[in-house]
């Protein structure tokens, strides 16, 4: 299908579109003008070395290209630092030098062959609603846009949902949908960036349970041969300008020159169900909770949890876990808006089909 442009809008027109039409964003992705002027980070953060001071310390992999989302796809890893990563955007003909030994997939040579730059994508800068960086991307959504993460229990520590990417010119995110249903944009501080989106109702024609993702830069005909009937929106982000996309929206962005962008992920009336759905979120909660069992015992008199953690899979677990803490936050007091986020939630996991615990399996450690 012909490429659709991205409409864009400066703040008071988006203020009204929303207005207007509150679930917008499900339909059309929109760039919005002017947002992050407002931000600290818009000019601190784009300078690399205050953000080694800040944030060098912090572990990442670094992809080229970021992840890969199609079976077959060759790619090159490399374990390292955000420090180290920001002196290899810097300098990228160091590469061998500042990544010798620290290859888990691939090496100096592919990444030679693949003729990317690597790209850090998994800086992890937020745990809690409190963290002192929020203080710097301040206000975090345009009005009239509101968000329940700071209502939905372990929101920041299951699941990224804050992210900063330093990107070289050529840096390459392959098409995917972001995990747990968020709503998520892109503010750009720094350098250009080109994105194509898709619809999450066009998924059949860009998704192929055998091969992954389509590559909208290179389309395969035989593994997705109904591609052209998938509207592709398209836009340039520019610095200043913010990205958004609704819940499971599928996107592909490319690096068009050094760049920085913040991104954040949200969740609203929009995709509170979804998020209560997703199995992601579930998961990594499960997975949490499994490693620290002894304490989840111990602080959390709940039958069914404590069965979880012995017979029960990761994301039941998960369930398990959020149903029981959500059920005791209903039983305070707290402000009537977190209340009525938390029972939607709750209402939304107790109607999946209360699985019946499964035994340990003999022998299970
Ligand atoms: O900016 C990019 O390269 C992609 C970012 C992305 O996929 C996201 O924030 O969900
Ligand atoms: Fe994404």
């Amino acid at each position: 299908m012909e490429a659709t442009p991205i409409p864009a809008y400066d703040l008071e027109a988006f203020r009204q579109l929303v207005e207007k039409s509150p679930d917008v964003l499900t339909r059309q992705p929109c760039v919005v003008r002017g947002f992050t002027d407002k931000w600290l980070a818009s000019k601190r953060w784009g300078e690399l070395d205050a953000l080694s001071e800040m944030f060098g310390h912090l572990p990442v992999t670094a992809g080229a290209p970021q992840f890969v989302t199609q079976k077959q796809a060759k790619m090159c890893q490399v374990m390292t630092d955000f420090g180290t990563y920001l002196e290899y955007v810097k300098a990228p003909e160091r590469v061998e030098a500042l990544f010798e030994g620290k290859w888990s997939k691939g090496s100096a040579q592919l990444l030679r062959e693949l003729g990317l730059p690597l790209y850090s994508g998994n800086l992890r800068l937020v745990r809690h609603a409190r963290e002192e960086v929020f203080s710097q991307l301040d206000p975090i959504l345009p009005e009239p846009l509101e968000h329940f993460n700071n209502e939905i229990p372990y929101y920041y520590q299951s699941g990224n949902h804050v992210w900063l990417y330093v990107s070289l010119k050529g840096a390459l995110t392959p098409l995917h949908q972001d995990n747990n249903a968020v709503i998520a944009y892109l503010a750009q501080l720094r350098g250009q960036k080109r994105a194509i989106l898709y619809s999450a109702e066009d998924k059949r024609h860009y998704y192929n349970p055998d091969v992954g993702y389509l590559d909208p830069l290179n389309p395969n005909d035989d593994e997705f041969p109904t591609w052209r009937e998938a509207r592709p929106w398209t836009g340039l982000l520019n610095p200043g300008e913010l990205l958004i996309w609704g819940p499971n929206w599928a996107h592909h962005v490319v690096t068009l020159s050094d760049s920085t962008t913040v991104s954040f992920d949200f969740i609203n009336a929009l995709n509170l169900r979804a998020y209560a759905k997703s199995v992601d979120w579930r998961d990594e909660l499960g997975r949490f909770a499994r490693k620290n069992a002894e304490l989840i015992r111990t602080r959390i008199p709940d039958r069914r949890v404590h069965d979880a953690l012995t017979g029960a899979s990761d994301p039941e677990l998960g369930r398990e876990l959020m149903i029981c803490v959500l059920r005791s936050a209903l039983a305070g007091s707290q402000p009537e808006r977190s209340a009525r986020v938390r029972r939607e939630l709750l209402a939304a996991l107790e109607e999946d089909a209360a699985p019946e615990l499964k035994p340990a399996a003999a022998g299970a450690v």
